[in-house]
């Protein structure tokens, strides 16, 4: 974790290189702001907002305004089961998911310059959303489908590899870790390798700790608490807490008023070395990050 003006000078940086010949460019400990776009009828904080086409672009082009430089676009649901959401999301089949994502994906790409990335688990809505304009995979299974290291490889694209244990339906069950922090950090490192082995570039390879996938509330702030042991992957960090229940725990708030945990939890990924945040809340917490990087800064001066 950079902690003097050297250090701060030192910080790691990537560029991501999207298919579309975009490029989006990363630094550790100064987050990318990747907006949400929940195109479900039962997100946890958000679902059946934004489930018609005309209203989901509406929305996003609202987040684009506010600051967002990403725009992760998800249309099942993955909140998990066993916990705080009973049995958890119903599983969407592919043909469902992809007839919910295309006609947004589309709609955005011929209406925002932004980096689009598609929050699935399956394969081919992966390569449906790609072949719309989609420019990377947000895949919260770690390439669970043994298609999905294809897709990527075959279209050159990034991924977000996130850390989670279990299924889906039955995660926040028989949670057992040891060692938080070293288990995702090894867990990680593995999906990692797996990645590479299928032909992935190292380059095109984002690390994500899976806050609220078959992990206590106390897990959850550990790892965040402690986000610099993950950043020492080397790898780019991207961070999902925004309006998560480990949160509501702490400060009592429903889920769509979960903004003040939400940044607070902002502030740790800047200071734990992320490099991009998920959040709902993108206005806020742009100006949010701001203010904290010029603080930052102004102690580095000196
Ligand atoms: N969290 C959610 C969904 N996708 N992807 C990554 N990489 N990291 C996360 O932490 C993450 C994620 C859950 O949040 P949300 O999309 O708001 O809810 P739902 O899954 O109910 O649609």
């Amino acid at each position: 974790m950079p902690t003097t003006a050297a250090d701060r000078r030192s910080r790691a940086t990537w560029t991501l290189d999207l298919p579309s010949g975009r490029r989006l460019a990363l630094t550790a400990g100064r987050p990318r702001v990747v907006g949400i776009l929940n195109v479900t009828p039962d997100s946890f904080s958000d679902g059946g907002l934004f489930l018609d086409p005309g209203r989901a672009l509406d929305h996003a082009l609202r987040l684009a305004e506010e600051g967002a430089e990403v725009l992760d676009v998800g249309a099942e649901s993955t909140r998990p089961g066993g916990g705080v959401y009973g049995a958890g999301a119903r599983p969407v089949p592919a043909a469902e998911e992809i007839g919910r994502l295309l006609p947004v994906v589309e709609r955005l790409r011929a209406r925002l310059d932004l980096p689009i990335s598609v929050d699935t688990r399956k394969a081919a809505v992966a390569r449906a959303a790609l072949g719309a304009g989609a420019d990377l995979v947000n895949d919260v299974s770690a390439l669970g489908d043994p298609e999905m290291a294809k897709v990527i490889a075959a279209a050159g694209c990034p991924v977000v590899l996130m850390h989670s244990r279990g299924e889906l339906g039955s995660m926040q069950t028989g949670i057992s870790f040891r060692a938080v922090v070293a288990e995702v950090r090894d867990e990680l490192a593995a999906s990692r390798a797996r990645a590479l082995a299928a032909g992935i570039a190292p380059g095109r390879i984002v690390l994500d700790p899976g806050l609220g996938f078959g992990k206590t509330a106390a897990q959850n702030l550990e790892l965040l608490a402690r986000l610099d042991e993950l950043a020492a992957l080397g790898a780019p960090l991207l961070v999902g807490a925004s309006r998560k229940s480990f949160l509501g725990q702490v400060t009592g708030e429903p889920p769509a008023g979960r903004l003040a945990g939400s940044l607070a939890a902002a502030a740790w990924c800047a200071r734990g070395g992320a490099a991009l945040v998920r959040v709902h809340d993108v206005g806020a917490t742009r100006r949010f990050l701001a203010a904290w990087a010029a603080i930052e800064d102004a102690g580095g001066a000196s």
